[in-house]
């Protein structure tokens, strides 16, 4: 009775429940990079790199402890190409007769798992992932009888459950959230710590050297790669973190600065999202940073709420409602994604500089990503599949179970209101209050209409007068309806127009656009 333990790329962890009670001497490990996993939409090439690579560095650590690890390489001429396909060769190979493994992240992986007892009529055991706080089966004793949720209430619940940040039944500090502390834009003159980079040893660059072979088509820059692949070196980025960064992090947590692509962020979600730290290990690392005085409440409590509340929320709801959870459109956006997304040639220096970070690092920061390039497409109508694809495709950390909900719900408010109680549209008075961009931005952020005015301002109102029937009966969007009310007809219809004539333009080529909008 050989018993095979599958492990994915984003099981990376020694405690993962498809390892409890592994037989070392018996039991085969199985780990597979396979095509399908890494075309499923045009992964940045530091993504592919970054999982594949520590997936070879997870296998060798396994191997030195003894277990029997089968480990199939992307090009090996036999690999068939697929989670299923691979596991069925393995069957082959090692006369199995029981299959476990862990709930993957993603439903499509899922629906494969699912398919396998009957397929290859053998007993298939698929365990909890239970590195998350909160079980789907708990999320969904939460989730019962409500209609739409809130983070800030199952938030607090994650708190009183886990005792993380409490003092007795009270929250540290009596307070629950320290949001409205965490605001403030970047002072003159500030200069946030230098990232450790990790350079790529040997294992790496022979990945990024198959990644340069078979995707050079896709977004990123490889040769930029200095992520940790090591549970080692990822502890180290955390520590680096908590000490350096986190008693900022706070205060400037929705900050934005050109050239300075990571701030006092903590860039450690692909490594909690392939499982090289727990999110347990890392709350508790700030808990205690708080508790020896290194680091301010409103800085250490804004962190833990990023991972214990809205990491656990967005999860909570892509099991609870997917595969439906994708199908909704409630603001009806049809647009096809401009090209500016993957090449970054616009002359909005926001959105250029967001472009520019992802390539180069396959990472931007929470409110790049949602008031920025999240903002424009939702401002822009553009269908939430083409956005989704493209916030999957980019960024390190992104698996459908925690991108999808902050696309679909935060971002495109396309859940209608589930996630999330109205959509972050904002013009461009926002991102000129977080940011140094406007500066050097070829469009004037004052100006509300003509050729040279901020986008975001032109397409503000227009959002605002196309989803006037979803939006205007609901109360935290009073304000803006209110102001809209106020405006004649005339302007209305100059709103409508310079959005039309702005949103055409944008999808011709860009030396076109370039011309006509700026009338350079
Ligand atoms: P920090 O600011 O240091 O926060 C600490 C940790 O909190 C992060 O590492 C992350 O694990 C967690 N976190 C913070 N915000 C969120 C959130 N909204 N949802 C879930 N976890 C959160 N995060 C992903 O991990 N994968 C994604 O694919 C992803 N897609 C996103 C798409 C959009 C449109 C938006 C608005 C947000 C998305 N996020 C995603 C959430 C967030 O932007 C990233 O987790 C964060 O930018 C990662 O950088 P960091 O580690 O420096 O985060
Ligand atoms: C994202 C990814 C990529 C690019 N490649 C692989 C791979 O070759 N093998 C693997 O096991 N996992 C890979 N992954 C991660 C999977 O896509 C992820 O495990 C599933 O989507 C479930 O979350
Ligand atoms: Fe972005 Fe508008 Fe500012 Fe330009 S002016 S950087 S387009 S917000």
């Amino acid at each position: 009775m050989t018993t095979l333990r599958l492990i994915l790329g984003d099981q990376l962890t020694r405690d993962i429940s498809s390892l409890d009670g592994v037989d070392g001497a018996h039991d085969i490990v199985l780990m597979a990079e396979v095509a399908e996993e890494t075309t499923y939409v045009r992964h940045h090439q530091q993504k592919i790199a970054f999982i594949l690579s520590a997936m070879r560095h997870f296998a060798q650590s396994l191997t030195q402890e003894g277990l029997r690890v089968d480990y199939v390489k992307l090009d090996d001429p036999d690999n068939a190409g697929s989670f299923t396909s691979e596991v069925a060769r393995a069957i082959a190979r090692h006369k199995i007769s029981r299959i476990i493994v862990t709930e993957p992240g993603e439903w499509r992986v899922m629906d494969m798992m699912r398919s396998w007892s009957h397929a290859f009529s053998i007993d298939v055991e698929i365990r909890e992932d239970d590195r998350f706080f909160c079980s789907r089966g708990r999320f969904a004793r939460w989730a019962e009888g409500r209609k739409s949720y809130r983070m800030e209430f199952f938030y607090r619940e994650m708190r009183r459950e886990t005792g993380l940040l409490m003092e007795g039944d009270e929250p540290a500090g009596g307070q629950w959230n320290f949001d409205h502390d965490n605001r403030k834009s970047l002072p003159k003159g500030a200069k946030p710590p230098k990232r450790d980079r990790f350079t790529p040893d040997a294992m790496t660059r022979e990945v990024m050297d198959l990644v340069t072979q078979r995707y050079a088509q896709h977004i990123g820059d490889i040769e930029n790669f200095g992520w940790a692949v090591t549970r080692k070196d990822a502890l180290e980025a955390l520590d680096h973190f908590i000490q350096a960064c986190l008693p900022a992090y706070g205060d400037y947590q929705d900050a934005m600065k050109e050239g300075e692509p990571f701030l006092y962020h903590s860039v450690i979600s692909p490594y909690l999202n392939c499982g090289l730290l727990t999110a347990r290990e890392v709350c508790l690392a700030a808990e205690l940073a708080w508790k020896k005085d290194q680091a301010p409440l409103n800085a250490v409590e804004g962190f833990i709420r990023q991972i214990l509340g809205w990491r656990e929320y967005v999860r909570g709801i892509y099991w609870q409602h997917m595969p439906n959870y994708v199908q909704s459109n409630a603001l009806g956006g049809t647009r096809k994604l401009p090209s500016f997304y993957w090449t970054g040639d616009t002359a909005m220096n926001c959105i250029a500089q967001v472009v520019e970070e992802t390539k180069a690092n396959a990472y931007a920061h929470h409110i790049q990503r949602l008031m920025v390039t999240g903002n424009f497409a939702l401002l822009a109508g553009i269908a939430p599949a083409e956005i989704e694809a493209w916030y999957l495709a980019v960024y390190a950390d992104a698996f459908e179970w925690v991108e999808l909900p902050n696309v679909h719900g935060m971002v495109m408010f396309a859940d209608g209101g589930l996630l999330a109680s109205k959509p972050y549209a904002a013009s461009g008075a926002y991102i000129d209050r977080m940011s140094d961009y406007c500066k050097s931005c070829a469009y004037d952020v004052k100006a509300k209409s003509g050729a040279t005015a901020c986008p975001f301002n032109r397409l503000y109102w227009h959002f605002m007068i196309e989803n006037q029937t979803a939006l205007s009966r609901n109360p935290r969007m009073a304000m803006p309806y209110r102001t809209l009310s106020k405006m004649t007809d005339a302007r209305r219809a100059e709103i409508t127009r310079e959005a039309q004539e702005f949103l055409e333009e944008m999808d011709r080529p860009p030396s076109i656009r370039h011309q006509t909008q700026l009338k350079l």
